[in-house]
């Protein structure tokens, strides 16, 4: 039976925590794949707001069995942090299951991700600071320190030694910081690994069964398509694969098993950090998409930049990650507009392109080609069906679903776990 990847389709941010909340009652388990702490997943049920960050979202449902993936990388401080922080306002993350394989963010890490954005400049990224690209920096470079590692202190011991011989020099010659005690920093992990010890385990093997058994296996994305490591706009993109390719390299669950691959997308567009975003509204159009949807980064506060929607990225969506079907948000922050841009073709140097351009420097300077469409004024927070929206938001629907090429199957009017219509 079916594994199911829930991936954004655009920057991040499309509402991809309470997609996965939504289908809880329907799975058995629920996956983060890649990412760590950068991410920051908003889940609203009734009164209560969860932002989760490295934990899958699948905890906050009883019966699900949360999992993090071998290719997801853990601050465990931060991971137990968050588990309290849960378990304060009564959930329990007794079930959780934590690869023993994904990847240590070490002190380290977090220092020289912080570091080496400052020294950049006007250059940087704009990452989120948790030292996300450094540990799979090491992770590639085969010097990570990995959660099984915790399980021997001898084995971690001589890894925090080797890495820190190195990272101590690059802290203090390059950077002109203090290095790190490898001491201090085993004295810390130690007690880490005390704690999660319980958790750790072969996750791919445990999935794998479980899908033997006709378990349903969600494998829930952080960041976005665009973000991606591969398929992203490189080089301001995250360290990992949020794409479905990378759901089951991050898992480990063979593609023959994927059923359903379904994109989130947002009725606009936002993204965090840098990097080329053709329909950017730099204006007060722009500040109004932002304070109407709400649109800070849940980890880091920060403003997310804001622009209409983009049918080039969601058509590339499709083809990358073979969208199944999307879930379309925040269609309620759009009402009480006149008229709604929506880019379906860019412009280069007087060139038309359907596609996302071939290079960087290209998309750099594309700019869009938009088709207006009539807005509505109506209050749709609280449609309970399609046929409930008024004809110029089912229009915008239908146009946006033929234009990003898969079906739209779910419809988000809020934030809420009840304010989703239902289409398929
Ligand atoms: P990093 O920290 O190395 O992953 O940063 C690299 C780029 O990836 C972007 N990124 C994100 N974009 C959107 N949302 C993310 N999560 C938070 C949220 C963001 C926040 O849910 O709001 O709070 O700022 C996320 N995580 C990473 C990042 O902005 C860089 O462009
Ligand atoms: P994620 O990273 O994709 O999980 O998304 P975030 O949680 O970072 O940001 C999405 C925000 O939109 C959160 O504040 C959600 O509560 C909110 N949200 C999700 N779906 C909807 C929707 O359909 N309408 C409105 N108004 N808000 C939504
Ligand atoms: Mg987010």
């Amino acid at each position: 039976m079916p594994a199911v990847v829930l991936f954004g389709a655009q920057w991040g941010d499309e509402g991809k925590g309470k997609a996965t909340d939504l289908l809880g009652d329907q799975v058995d388990y629920v996956v983060r794949y890649q990412g760590g702490n950068n991410a920051g997943h908003t889940v609203v049920i009734g009164d209560q707001k969860y932002a989760l960050h490295l934990l899958p979202t699948g905890v906050l449902s009883p019966n699900v069995i949360p999992v993090i993936g071998n290719g997801v990388v853990i601050d465990p401080g931060v991971l137990l942090s968050e588990i309290e922080g849960l378990e304060a306002r009564g959930v329990s993350s007794e079930r959780l299951l934590i690869s023993a394989n994904a990847h240590l963010i070490m002190p380290h890490h977090k220092a020289i991700d912080k570091v080496s954005e400052r020294y950049l400049g006007k250059a940087r990224i704009g990452t989120t600071g948790r030292g996300i690209g450094p540990a799979y920096g090491d992770k590639i470079y085969r010097m990570g320190i990995r959660v099984q590692d915790l399980l021997d202190p001898g084995i971690l011991q001589k890894k925090i030694e080797i890495a820190l011989g190195e990272k101590n020099q690059i802290l203090t010659k390059i950077y002109n910081r203090r290095g790190l005690d490898p001491a201090q920093v085993l004295e810390e992990y130690l007690g880490y690994a005390e704690r999660l010890r319980p958790h750790i385990a072969d996750t791919s093997l445990i999935l794998s069964r479980a899908l033997d058994e006709g378990k349903v296996v969600l494998l829930e994305g952080g960041q976005g398509n665009l973000l991606d490591i591969d398929h992203g706009t490189y080089p301001f993109v995250t360290s990992s694969s949020p794409t479905s390719g990378g759901a089951c390299t991050g898992a480990g669950i063979p593609p023959t098993r994927l059923t359903r691959v379904i994109g989130i997308l947002k009725a606009y567009t936002t993204r965090v950090g840098s990097g080329p975003f053709p329909t950017e509204l730099d204006d007060e159009m722009g500040e109004w998409l932002r304070t109407t949807g709400g649109e800070y980064g849940v980890t880091t506060g920060r403003n997310r930049r804001c622009g209409w929607f983009d049918a080039v990225i969601a058509r590339y969506a499709t083809r990358i990650n073979g969208v199944t079907d999307f879930f379309l948000t925040k269609l309620d922050v759009l009402s009480g507009l006149e008229k709604i841009p929506v880019c379906v073709a860019y412009e280069v140097d007087g060139v038309r392109h359907d596609e996302i351009p071939m290079t960087q420097t290209d998309f750099h300077h594309a700019t869009p080609v938009y088709e207006e469409f009539p807005g509505w004024q109506e209050d749709i927070s609280g449609a309970k069906s399609f046929e409930d929206l008024p004809a110029n938001a089912r229009a915008y629907v239908k146009a946006l679903e033929e234009m990003s090429g898969a079906p739209i199957s779910a419809i988000g009017v809020g934030p809420g776990r009840t304010e989703t219509l239902q289409l398929r």
